[in-house]
């Protein structure tokens, strides 16, 4: 729901031995989607900041599978920021999301389970547009419900 602050956090099964771990992730089973695309950023620049977008379809789950690094979350009217640094923990965003990755710690793998093909159209980069597009939504869901 549009304007809608949620943090939406997934802890995979860790299937753990002697060896070390392993997590298997199906879709529409430990993912809430069909996965038609993945992606994984590494060898970011310190002190980079990447996102910095909202989507106007596209369900993400991102797992940082290596270090760590933070997600900011801003629906339009609420921040959020969630630290990933766990391999089994996945954090959803749903569209409508501004969200920013940064303080990568070094050597950091951000894995990226997406809903959609890459579709440059489906971004939305500026940040008053995202604001305005927001609050489109909202005066909408409230003609409606009036
Ligand atoms: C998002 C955050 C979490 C492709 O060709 N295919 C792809 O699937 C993606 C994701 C990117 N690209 C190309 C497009 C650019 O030339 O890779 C380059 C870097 O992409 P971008 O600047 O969009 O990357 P981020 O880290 O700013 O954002 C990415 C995703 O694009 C975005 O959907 O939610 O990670």
């Amino acid at each position: 729901m549009v304007g809608y602050m949620q943090i939406i956090r997934y802890q995979f099964l860790q299937h753990g031995d002697k060896r070390g771990q392993l997590v298997a992730l199906e879709e529409l089973r430990d993912i809430p989607f069909v996965i038609k695309r993945v992606y994984y950023m590494y060898d970011t620049i310190e002190n980079m900041r990447r996102g910095c977008h909202s989507h106007k379809n596209l369900e993400q789950i991102l797992i940082c599978v290596c270090g760590s690094c933070k997600v900011l979350l801003d629906d339009g009217i609420e921040k959020e920021t969630v630290l990933l640094d766990k391999p089994y923990e996945g954090l959803y965003i749903a569209s409508d999301m501004w969200r920013e990755m940064y303080d990568f710690t070094a050597g950091s793998v951000l894995m990226v389970l997406a809903s959609e093909y890459y579709n440059e159209d489906d971004y939305i980069r500026d940040y008053s547009e995202f604001r305005k597009n927001i609050a489109e939504k909202m005066y909408k869901t409230n003609e409606e419900i009036l």
